[in-house]
């Protein structure tokens, strides 16, 4: 399936913005964060995700301040709340909310 909606992204956006945030969410972001390729967010892949993220951009946090932030994303986006964010509560196959 390659009719994924075109999503412009400014360039280099925070990783934690796109999930934040309810907008239009990058098929590549996902893609990026999901390192085993399963299809599944674990919190462990977001936070090295996050870390990788600040730590490029020059800023070195404790592991309290990613977790702070997990516990937002993973309260936002994880709907039936399993501990994972599959690509569907990350809303990349289909819009059913707004
Ligand atoms: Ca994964
Ligand atoms: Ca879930």
């Amino acid at each position: 399936p390659q009719n994924f909606p075109l999503i412009q992204c400014p360039p280099n956006p925070p990783i934690y913005l796109l999930f934040f945030t309810l907008g239009p969410r990058s098929v590549d972001a996902f893609k990026e964060v999901d390192q085993d390729a399963d299809k599944v967010l674990t919190r462990t892949e977001v936070k090295e995700h996050l870390k990788l993220s600040y730590e490029k951009g020059g800023k070195v946090h404790d592991d309290l301040y990613y977790e702070k932030i997990l516990d937002d994303i993973f309260y936002k986006s994880d709907r039936d709340k399993d501990g994972m964010i599959s690509a569907k509560e990350y809303n990349i196959y289909e819009h059913d909310e707004l």
